[in-house]
């Protein structure tokens, strides 16, 4: 009897990772994101960051990420290896509790400064519950254990399967993400070395390969100089005005890293991490980090006489004009706020940071003279110019440009005031612009024409940016401010919608747009309100019958239904056996071809339009290929462009 109920323990155990696991595939979303491209790589992520925790802890110096022939992945670390020992509560190895129950992980691990934050730390448990197989083999204790799983679930116990040599230890992991629940199972190299590039800037004991057996590209990621080569490969194609300054320490408990530098452009671009998690939400360290930079900085000017008292005011936006800065640090309970979870709420934290960088930065100044003075004169033509552009934006108000009182003549305004069910799309060009005020819901839908291209801000001065005609209208538009004044809870519209024709000129300006809010309006692609339009590329009509597609393989797919015997049918609507089918396939060059109904049923209206969110994954990227694409440096931009051409579906010339 005594045997009975602990058999009845074991099932109910069971019931309980069925369930988790049911939890997990019926809504993999609230676990993983989303189930595109997105989620499946947060797949390996997850993964990958079990094994920089093990490194973390001081167990594991060695990673390998091998992108299998047939879009498997597996992930082998040099560490400890996952307990495989019973597991005194749970009657069963520790290594299937940790594969098969949510958050189990955590349990055994004594790691201090264990991720918790955003959509990492869900737990390896949620990798295995969405992958049609997972097989995991652990070197310890002189042994090899395997356990393998489908969609989750054990097909065996853990079974010791040979001898490892002596202190051979570690775990490979290694699966196949679900058809049945990922759209897409193709992996991307780029997508994956640019999470563990950051890995290995931020880790700089840590080195990561990534293997990609398909078409044998292999790279070692190991940066000895961790945050300060960061920040040169941030900076590769601008101009470093001094030696980049690198401060390391611990306070309170908190390990701290910070690595920065000015150089000779007018952006400013911090990085924060938070247990080697990108709080683009920026949180406490970062206040900390801001404020301690501004205090120093003053402090130092005033005291070697750099700055003529009286003269001029320094502000906090001053200090960090063409500043590249990334800062690291380790919090062992983080608490993330805000709404993408990636700002760090810890007070305790901002005190720790401020405290040691005052300290610290202080003391690298007064040895190092002659950053100090660099660092100075950068900060003061910032303050020169900020007094121009205070002066140039004054009279821009006088003018009502920036009032949300006068709004823009060329908007078309919607009728709902409500921001959180109106939108704006932003229309290349007059024509394009004169459909889509026809074609929309004038209720909750407002159209900005915008004329030719706007200004490349990214090579601009702010108040050479505040004299263009384009960015006035967009500001008064959104109504919510400009730059450092900048806030997205005050836009007028909770959907910024970009529309520009699918051709090299219309992504240009999406591009140009999209630089403007990244480095002026950063909040309102951080808060998610910038969509991008799909317009249709081609229209097929046979008869009265009228079908839009998106791309080839929607257009081909039409097709189908009509092609003869399997013949292709070309664009011109003639199949090659000669039999005109009376199919007339149109590809649309511009959003003038379609006429306001057109343009209204495929692209605007939202119970059957798509548009795409932009988002930011990983803003040190996004920082990147803004710079390339729209900084000084020629080189890079070419080398990106032919390095990204066979992404390019549609290169209209
Ligand atoms: C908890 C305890 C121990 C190791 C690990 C977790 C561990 C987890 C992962 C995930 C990927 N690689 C990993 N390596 C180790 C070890 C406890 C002990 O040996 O005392």
């Amino acid at each position: 009897m005594a045997n009975g109920s602990k058999e009845n323990d074991y099932s109910a155990k069971n019931i309980n990772v069925l369930k988790g696991l049911e939890a997990v595939r019926k809504r993999p979303a609230m676990y993983i994101g989303d189930v595109g491209p997105r989620g499946l790589h947060h797949l390996v992520n997850e993964v990958v960051d079990n094994s920089i925790d093990e490194a973390l802890a001081g167990y594991a110096d060695n990673i390998i990420v091998k992108i299998l022939k047939d879009e498997t992945i597996s992930i082998e670390d040099n560490g400890r290896g996952i307990p495989v020992d019973m597991h005194p509560e749970e009657k069963r190895s520790a290594l299937e509790v940790v594969m098969t129950m949510l958050h189990a992980g955590g349990k055994f691990d004594k790691n201090t400064y264990k991720v918790s934050g955003g959509l990492h730390g869900v737990g390896v448990s949620v990798v295995n519950a969405l992958s049609e197989w997972l097989r995991v083999e652990v070197r310890r204790d002189g042994g090899v254990f395997l356990q393998e799983y489908k969609r989750g679930i054990p097909v065996k116990p853990v079974k010791e399967i040979g001898k490892a040599k002596k202190n051979e230890r570690g775990t490979l992991t290694t699966f196949r993400p679900d058809s049945e629940i990922f759209k897409v199972t193709t992996f991307k190299f780029d997508t994956i070395a640019e999470r563990i590039r950051e890995l290995a800037y931020l880790n700089k004991n840590i080195s990561i390969r990534l293997i990609d057996e398909r078409d044998g590209e292999d790279i070692t990621f190991h940066f000895k100089g961790g945050l300060i080569e960061f920040v040169k490969y941030l900076d590769e194609n601008r101009e470093p005005l001094h030696k980049t300054v690198y401060i390391e320490g611990e306070k309170d408990g908190t390990p701290i890293e910070l690595a920065f530098q000015y150089n000779a452009s007018y952006s400013e671009n911090i990085f924060s991490y938070v247990n080697n998690i990108n709080t683009t939400e920026g949180g406490t360290h970062l206040v900390g980090f801001k404020s301690a930079l501004t205090r120093t900085l003053n402090n130092y000017a005033y005291k070697n006489g750099l700055i003529k008292e009286g003269k001029i005011q320094l502000t906090g936006d001053d200090f960090r004009e063409g500043l590249t800065a990334v800062i690291s640090v380790k919090v062992s309970e983080p608490q993330f706020e805000g709404q993408t979870k990636t700002k760090l709420g810890n007070s305790e934290t901002k005190s720790a940071v401020e405290t040691l960088i005052n300290d610290k930065l202080g003391e690298f100044l007064e040895e190092n003279p002659s950053v100090g003075k660099k660092i100075i004169e950068k900060c003061l033509m910032a303050a020169e110019a900020r007094e121009a552009s205070r002066k140039a934006r004054d009279l821009t108000r006088r003018k009502n440009a920036l009032d949300t009182m006068n709004l823009p003549g060329k908007l078309a305004d919607c009728s709902i005031t409500d921001p959180e069910h109106c939108e704006m799309y932003i229309v290349e060009g007059d024509s394009a612009g004169g459909s889509a005020k026809q074609g929309r819901d004038r209720r909750f839908q407002a159209i900005l024409p915008l004329r030719g291209k706007i200004l490349n801000v990214e090579k601009a001065k702010v108040n050479k940016i505040l004299e263009n005609n384009e960015i006035k209208a967009m500001i008064a538009a959104i109504g919510s401010g400009f730059g450092p004044d900048f806030d997205h809870n005050k836009a007028r519209y909770g959907k910024i919608i970009l529309m520009t024709d699918a051709d090299v000129d219309g992504s240009h300006i999406r591009t140009l747009l999209l630089t403007f809010f990244y480095r002026y309006m950063n909040d309102l692609i951080t808060s998610g309100k910038v969509y991008i339009a799909q317009p249709p590329l081609y229209k097929i009509k046979k008869g009265k019958e009228e079908y839009y597609a998106f791309d080839e393989k929607e257009r081909d797919e039409i097709l189908k239904r009509y092609r003869p015997n399997g013949k292709e049918i070309d664009e011109t609507g003639i199949s090659e056996d000669g039999m005109p089918k009376g199919i007339v396939i149109s590809r649309y060059k511009g959003l003038g071809e379609m006429n306001p109904e057109q343009l209204w049923e495929t692209t605007m209206n939202p119970e059957t339009r798509t548009v795409l969110q932009v988002n930011v994954e990983s803003a040190a990227a996004a920082d990147k290929i803004f710079e390339t694409l729209m900084g000084d440096a020629v080189e890079p931009r070419r080398a990106f462009i032919e390095k990204n051409a066979k992404y390019v579906r549609n290169l209209d010339i």
